[in-house]
Order: structure tokens, then sequence, then C-alpha cells
């Protein structure tokens, strides 16, 4: 069939399916008359995704050849992000970085923007996958949109956000975007080994107090659609190739300090000892268990780092700090664990006879994400005949702070073994294409 004869099915199919999303039927009738209709149906070049993960997956790899710690601002980042503009402009993409340090190319202009993209920030040691599949596959879609001449009804967009994984800053460049920044806290920002955020971006020849500048009007939005490796194992055990994210979890990230009484470890009378240690070690295990029995079932919580002052053999330790942070998909059931584990502090540091303070690090509101583009998404997978899962997602993304100023949402794909934030997160190549064709229709519905 040729495209003058299949260009009128899609128009007859569009209105149908227009009519459709207005009565709130599903799509997939649209897709099911158009794919194969269609002569060749456009799909994204897997060679050319694969070469482009591979040699992003360069950028701060380990010397052991295995993690990557590609750190936002870091060397590493900075010359990840000048690649990433480089092929942007290649794809025919009109590109420019924000204040807060948000890499744009865009594709089409007049109209709200249909925005797709993820980080390609790294947790230390992580993998090559998360947040890079997203950007990488985003870009793919928009080159083999503009390579295939169609032209859409709406410009779309790819980004790649900066700090996703809050090495200063939990989504840091979303939170910018979505203008959420609090622009008094810019200057107490700090990674967990203390270096400033405000000296990391001054490295990478950034502004941190410009920051809040990049914040949009939600007015030049039309919708976000970001694709993910689940991180964890629920499609792979289900066998489904394409996760549908309903919701995603919020999190709060505290310090949360003990003080006590340094002593000599060997005179000092067990019972005498006001111990930061131990008192920090009791809050953590009750803390654990007070969100698992108080919290919604999915609530979780993580202790990542444990500093013990001061650190020698044989002096009690006066001090404990723990990074703790706690995640839940229903807003008042996480302030409400908050409050609980704040309570809980209070009264571990009392019975040690110490005190405690809870200092707040960054925190994220829970999002829904919009039927209007999970519609969007399953009726792409079924056009490609995937099988779909509805599921929340236990990881923040930077897709929930998109939601408070446009309709966004997100597609998994498998995560082997459901493994993520390691140097062996992994999925299958025909899963990663199969995300990215699925990401492609998806753009194609919603930018018309
Ligand atoms: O930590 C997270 O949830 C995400 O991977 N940034
Ligand atoms: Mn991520
Ligand atoms: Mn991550």
């Amino acid at each position: 069939m040729t495209e003058r004869q299949f260009i009128p099915m899609i128009r007859a199919a569009r209105e149908g399916c227009q009519e459709r999303i207005r009565g709130g039927f599903p799509l997939q009738e649209h897709w099911s008359i158009l794919r194969p209709a269609m002569a060749d149906p456009l799909a994204i070049s897997l060679p050319r995704l694969r070469t482009h993960l591979e040699a992003l997956s360069r950028f701060g790899r380990n010397p052991d050849g295995r993690g990557i710690t590609r750190s936002c601002w870091s060397g590493a980042h900075e010359e990840a992000r000048a690649w990433l503009l480089g092929r942007m402009k290649e794809a025919g993409l009109s590109t420019w970085v924000d204040e807060a340090g948000n890499t744009f190319g865009r594709l089409g202009n007049g109209g709200p923007s249909v925005i797709t993209g993820s980080h390609i920030d790294t947790v230390p040691n992580g993998g090559p996958l998360d947040g890079a599949l997203g950007v990488l596959a985003g870009l793919e879609c928009l080159q083999t949109i503009h390579e295939s001449g169609a032209r859409t009804r709406l410009p779309l967009m790819v980004v790649a956000w900066s700090d996703e994984e809050g090495r200063y800053a939990g989504l840091f460049g979303s939170s910018a975007f979505a203008g959420k920044l609090d622009a008094k806290q810019i200057p107490r920002l700090r990674a967990a080994d203390g270096e400033r955020l405000v000296d990391a971006m001054a490295r990478a020849g950034f502004n941190a107090y410009d920051a809040p500048k990049a914040r949009c009007n939600p007015k030049t939005l039309s919708a976000y659609v970001e694709l993910h490796i689940e991180q964890g194992p629920h499609l792979e055990t289900a066998k489904i190739p394409i996760g549908v994210v309903e919701g995603i979890v919020g999190n709060r990230r505290n310090w949360v300090t003990f003080r006590g009484q340094s002593d000599h470890a060997g005179t000092t009378p067990m019972a005498w000892r006001r111990d930061a240690f131990m008192a920090a070690a009791e809050y953590a295990l009750r803390a654990r268990r007070l969100i698992i029995t108080k919290g919604s079932g999915r609530s979780v919580t993580n202790f990542g780092r444990v500093e013990v002052g001061p650190g020698v053999s044989n002096i009690v330790p006066d001090r404990c700090v723990l990074l703790h942070e706690m995640r839940e998909l229903e807003p008042r059931v996480l302030a409400r664990l908050e409050r609980q584990c704040l309570a809980l502090a209070r009264s571990v540091a009392k019975k040690w006879r110490l005190k405690v303070t809870v200092d707040p690090i960054s925190k994220s509101q829970p999002a829904r994400c919009a039927p209007r583009v999970m519609r969007c998404v399953e009726a792409a997978a079924a056009g490609l005949k995937l099988k779909v899962k509805r599921m929340p997602s236990g990881a923040g993304h930077d897709a929930q702070n998109l939601a408070l100023v446009t309709d966004s949402g997100m597609l998994f794909i498998p995560s082997q073994g459901g493994r993520s934030h390691r140097p062996d997160e992994t999925s299958d190549w025909r899963a990663i294409e199969r995300g990215a064709n699925t990401l492609l229709y998806t753009l194609l519905e919603l930018a018309g």
C-alpha cells in the first residue's frame, strides 16, 4: 500500500481515535487499523541505539571496566553532555542547555511540545541503562521521525535532566524546570562527602543560583513520557514486555544525627555509656520495622550511609549520622511515616540519654500518571502486539516532577533479574527495541 493510499486511512483512524480519546475508549483499534496497513511501518534503528548506548556507557566507566560513575557536573558527565549534544545536532534537532543544566533537543516548532527523556547521570558504580535508555531511545525516536519525513502536529523534545540521582539534590534539573527548586536551599545543597552543589556546578561552568530561572511555562508543554528500565523483578517474572506506570513513589531523605558522649571504651561501665552508635543502630532497626508494619505494605526504607565519630576502637562514639530515606505512593501515608520516624528518633535518643537532630536533604511528592499518556502507551503497545501491565514505580523519576506541569507518564521494560544501581544492570536488546518502538508510537500519538 502506498503512502497516498494509507494517509486517508490514518486521518480516518485518527478522527476515530480522537473520538475514542474524548469518549475514553481504548485506542487499541486505532493502531490495529493502522500498522498492518502501513507498507513499512516506522521503526527505530536498534543498531544505532545500541551504538549510542555503548558509547555513552564509556563516559565514567570505572577502572575495573565494570560499573559506571558519572555523577552530575563531574568531568565524565560534562564530556557525556557534549557528546549527547553532538548526537542531537546530527539527528537534526535544535539544541540548548538551560540554567539548571538540563540538555534539550527539539524537532519542529510552534505549539506546545511533547517531551520525552530521562537522565545521563548515574549512581556511583551504576549500570549502563538507568536514565541513559530514556534519553537515547528518545533521541532515536526523534531521529527516526525526522528521517522519515513525517511531520507531527506538535513539536517533539528530548531532554537529559540534571542530577536525577541526587548526588547533591534528587531530581534537581526537573525540579528546577517544574518550578519546585527552593532558591534558599541552593547554598546548603551538598553531596554526602560534603562537596557543595555550588562548587560542583561552578566547575562545570554553571551558576547554581541561576538554576531557578530554568522554570518552564506549562503552557508550552503538551505531555511528557519517559522510557525507563523497571529496576525491579515484576515484568520479567510476569513475562510481560511493557510496564505502564500508574504512579511514582514520593521520597523523604534525611540526615539523622545522634550526639552522645565520648568515653574510654575499656574503663567506662556499659550502663554509663551514652553511645551514639548504639542509639543509631536501635533507631535504624526500629524505623525499618515501623515502615514495614505501619506503612502501606509497599512502603520501603533504606539507610545508605553511616558515619561514626570519632571512629577509633578505644573511644565510645559520641556522634553517629545516618542517611535515611523512605518511599511510598500515598502522600498521606508517606507524611505519617516521616512523622512517626521523627517521634521514634526522639524516643530512642531519650532512652540512651543523648540528643538527636533530623535534617531534611530532599523530598519528592508521589505522582499519579496521566490517564491520557497511559492510554497512548497502551495503544502503541497494542499496535505492536505487545502485552502490557499497569504498575507503580518504586523508584523516583523526573516524570513525577513533570506531572506538576503537564500530562506525564512512563513506560518500563524488564530488568534482567530486577537488577539496577549496580554494574550488572542489564536488559536484553529485544526488550530495548520493543520499549523504544513503543515509545516511538506513543510520541506519534501524543504529538498527532
Ligand atoms: O533512587 C531512585 O529512585 C532513582 O533511581 N533515582
Ligand atoms: Mn533513573
Ligand atoms: Mn537511578
